[in-house]
């Protein structure tokens, strides 16, 4: 097939026909349109054009295979015939350009905040909109960090701890530390390989890897770069469409995937007011001359109309009724349903609120474990089920605590996404090992040689359910107008 001309495409560049350029190949997404997830006026603002570097981090590689019908692969086009777009020059890249270049040196990074500094400095703006972002007022997602300032430690003394084992076992399998890379969307926004940098970190240092169903890479890729013995989980959205959600877990399951574990907090996608302003402002977008964009929606809702509202418990026997994996319920936010997932045969659940990007002023996974355990106990259940947390650890403190506390294990988000956004694979490793020497050195100071010895007697937790300390609501400082006092006369 001869290649197409870029001025054959450039002529098909309106919804009555619409071609675009991916990767060296041109597509015919005009029956498409109307389907695509993210809406049709992204595609559209590259109608007979090329799209590589919009579509690249948002969509996995074999997107186009699975969802669009071959008859509408046009084949390769001549690259060289096709016009470039002369960017404007865009002052704000340069100078973040020159920040990237003056980034600190990976030795200067000391502890997790310091990837996220560098991240925040570094990274292209709707990139660091969609990884930081959170629900309305972001409260909850600082409160998922502040929550641990809550919890003291009542450490043993002259216990012997010359010898500091970390590793323990979750879901029946060995794991060198107590925490995990929980699953993420979009990982090529942070780095052009995308989540395959967080599986080779995670090998490195054997850490669990939960994949993301919205993973940049295809699913293959990130099972493709495992190595030897390395366990990876999946994180499923559950599709509306149970044919392909069957397809999705049972061949997660053929991979080697050793867990299944089904996001329930999402229904819908939480307002995420960074994601959406820094699209809003992206020079690439026409919303200076009026005109709506999806994209103004940020990448999130974008990319997750597909998630069923209407999953509820009854479908659980479904789920197992598939898969032999364990199932862990992730985004359980009160005790109640953790018995409830009990109940319903499940192995585990993630005490989370999804990073503080769904349900603002849902309480941190850290004080729902803490109402947790105790009720457990008291129904003899605490070794029917696994219970894991996540959000806002970011101290190897952070993980003991939740540990103590009986936490299985603790996932950690965005933490790994900065140091590969800002140090690629080299930043996660380091940020892997930052967190194990904390821990080891932690745990001597607690008086402790393994994690089975952490309990709730080291912990001093009298403040946590008190909400004295709630994360200021900045927004709603900067508006406010304070009242004045009475002013003096004029003389
Ligand atoms: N959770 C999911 O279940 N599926 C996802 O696709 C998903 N994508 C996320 C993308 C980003 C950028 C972030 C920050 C979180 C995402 N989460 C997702 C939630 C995380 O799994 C986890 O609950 C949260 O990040 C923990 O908080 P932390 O970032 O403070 O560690």
């Amino acid at each position: 097939m001869a290649a197409l001309k870029g001025s054959e495409i450039a002529e098909h560049n309106d919804a009555k026909s619409c071609w675009v350029i991916v990767h060296g190949k041109a597509y015919d997404v005009t029956e498409f349109l109307p389907e695509h997830p993210g809406g049709q006026k992204i595609i559209l603002k590259y109608a007979g054009k090329d799209c590589t570097e919009e579509f690249e981090p948002i969509h996995p590689p074999d997107t186009l295979d699975k969802f669009l019908d071959k008859s509408k692969h046009l084949g390769p086009v001549d690259m060289g015939t096709v016009e470039q777009e002369v960017k404007e020059e865009d002052p704000e890249e340069a100078e973040r350009l020159e920040r990237v270049a003056q980034k600190p040196l990976l030795s200067q990074c000391y502890n997790l905040h310091d990837f996220e500094a560098v991240a925040r400095r570094t990274m292209k703006k709707t990139a660091w909109g969609y990884y930081s972002s959170a629900a309305d007022d972001e409260i909850t997602m600082r409160e998922n960090h502040s929550a641990y300032h809550r919890i003291w430690f009542r450490p043993r003394v002259l216990v012997d701890v010359e010898n500091v084992d970390i590793s323990t076992t979750m879901l029946g399998s060995k794991s060198s530390v107590p925490f995990y890379v929980t699953a993420t969307a979009l990982g090529k926004l942070g780095d052009p390989e995308g989540e395959v940098v967080l599986t080779r970190a995670a090998h490195k240092h054997g850490v669990i890897q939960m994949i993301p169903t919205l993973a940049s890479c295809s699913f293959d890729e990130i099972c493709d770069a495992r190595k030897g013995e390395q366990v990876q989980w999946l994180q499923l959205y559950v599709n509306k469409d149970r044919k392909i959600t069957q397809r999705i877990v049972q061949y997660a399951e053929e991979r080697g995937c050793k867990a299944l574990f089904i996001t329930v907090d999402a229904p819908q996608l939480g307002r995420r007011e960074k994601d959406m302003r820094s699209k809003f402002t992206d020079p690439g977008t026409n919303v200076q001359e009026g005109q709506e964009t999806d994209n103004s929606q940020g990448a999130a809702r974008a990319i997750s109309s597909f998630i069923d509202p209407s999953l509820s418990w009854k479908d659980i026997p479904w789920f197992q009724s598939i898969t032999k994996m364990p199932i862990i319920i992730k985004g359980v936010q009160r005790v109640e349903d953790v018995i409830k997932a009990v109940e319903a045969g499940c192995q585990g659940v993630v005490l989370s609120n999804h990073g503080g990007r769904q349900l603002e002023f849902a309480r941190s996974g850290i004080e729902i474990l803490a109402e947790t355990m105790p009720v457990l106990r008291e129904l003899g259940l605490e070794n029917k089920i696994e219970i894991y947390i996540d959000g806002g650890v970011r101290r190897a403190t952070d993980v003991l605590k939740a540990i103590c506390l009986g936490a299985k294990g603790v996932g950690i988000g965005r933490p790994f996404l900065y140091a590969m956004s800002a140090y690629g694979q080299p930043g996660v490793e380091r940020a892997m090992q930052l967190l194990k020497d904390e821990m080891e050195m932690n745990m001597r100071l607690l008086g402790c040689n393994k994690i089975e010895e952490l309990n709730s007697s080291l912990l001093d937790t009298r403040a946590l359910f008190t909400h004295s300390s709630t994360p200021p609501d900045h927004l709603f400082g900067s508006a406010y107008e304070s009242l004045a006092t009475p002013a003096q006369r004029p003389k």
